[in-house]
């Protein structure tokens, strides 16, 4: 062989052993054996030789191309063989040390309650709609007959954030909302958060209602009184009391306050002598919302005939639920993210 060849080759083979890393072999595969490596340009240049010596030259050439390929194979092998004895090694398992616990995150009180209205609800046939939580006056106040400087504004204290947007102050305009793309017959229920200025043990500025209303030709009040007297025997008890009182909404009429029998006393301190129920504080009735016989000035607003079509709607605070189903005190316990307290929920 050639001196020169015999001198590439050693070279070479040199290289190869010297690698540290793949890269290193890969950029000298390259450097002897790619297009324009010394390898491939010594094989290029047999041509210049004279005919008698080119065919051992050539063998030679070849034989020392198959064994650089070889040995570039081999140094690849080895060298993915130690990356991974290091990985191993520095992966040491202690299986002496104790285990780490996976924390199991719990499903949120107001949400376990939340979803089993809305299960309830959807029992009925009702389906769920939402809206904005941030709402311009006309669908929160106006369409619900509420115009400018009407005092029932008063009954909810409203947090502006601009002269004509407020954060809802309540679920009803999602009716508002449902009514004016949509023609009855409608059953529909709007879960969500609203906002009033309110802050002690049993109001927050920031809590849930679940709305719900009814249209179609000759709905009555009688069909209020049979899906939300089934409703509370669900959440409640199967024989819970329930009461429906006089009371006033701008956009329904009549409308009604529903109480039912307070779940610690079981309406029992309003009859006896017992000292009176923290709960109830003895009056024996919980309120737990607001509903009636949608306003026909409503129907109006979203361009529905008050002559054709009846409906009713009620509106109920997920927390008041919740704290009675529960048993607990203050409603601040549900947005404080005390886990000791979350992790009693199932
Ligand atoms: C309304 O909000 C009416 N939109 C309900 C309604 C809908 C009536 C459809 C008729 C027809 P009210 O302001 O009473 O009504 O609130 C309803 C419920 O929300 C209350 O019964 C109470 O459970 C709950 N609630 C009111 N304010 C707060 C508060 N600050 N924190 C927690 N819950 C509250």
């Amino acid at each position: 062989m050639d001196e020169s060849v015999e001198h590439l080759r050693d070279e070479i083979l040199e290289r190869i052993g010297r690698c540290a890393s793949e890269s290193e072999v890969e950029q000298l595969r390259v450097d002897a054996l790619g297009r324009k490596g010394q390898l491939t340009q010594l094989l290029r240049g047999l041509k210049e030789l004279p005919a008698e010596d080119r065919p051992k030259v050539g063998e030679q050439l070849n034989q020392f191309r198959r064994l650089a390929e070889e040995r570039i194979e081999q140094r690849l092998v080895s060298l993915k063989a130690e990356a991974r004895a290091r990985m191993l090694s520095g992966e040491k398992v202690d299986i002496t040390l104790p285990g780490s616990r996976w924390e199991r995150g719990r499903i949120h009180p107001l949400t376990l309650a939340m979803d089993e209205i809305i299960d309830i609800f959807l029992g009925m046939g009702f389906e769920v709609a939402r809206g904005p939580d941030i709402e311009d006056d006309y669908h929160n106040f106006e369409a619900l007959n509420m115009p400018k400087d009407h005092p029932a504004r008063d009954m909810q204290d409203t947090f502006f954030v601009s002269q004509n947007r407020v954060l809802r102050t309540h679920t009803s305009p999602v009716q508002i909302r449902t009514m004016e793309r949509r023609k009855p017959p409608l059953q529909v229920i709007a879960p969500g958060a609203v906002y009033r200025h309110d802050d002690d043990a049993t109001h927050s500025p920031m809590f849930h209602q679940v709305e719900g209303f009814m249209v179609d030709r000759r709905i009555t009040f009688a069909d209020l009184k049979g899906v939300l007297t089934h409703f509370l025997r669900q959440v409640f008890r199967e024989d819970a009391g329930v009461r429906f009182r006089p009371s006033f909404f701008p956009f329904t009429e009549p409308s009604a306050e529903v109480d039912i029998a307070c779940v610690i006393c079981g309406g029992k301190s309003s009859t006896s002598n017992q000292s009176s129920c923290r709960v109830c504080k003895g009056s024996g009735w919980l309120e737990i919302l607001g509903a009636g016989m949608i306003d026909p000035e409503v129907f109006r607003f979203v361009g529905y005939d008050p002559e054709k079509v009846s409906g009713f709607a009620f509106g109920m605070g997920v927390e008041r639920i919740a704290m009675l189903k529960f048993g607990i005190e203050d409603i601040r316990m549900f947005f404080q993210n005390d886990l000791r307290f979350l992790r009693q929920f199932r």
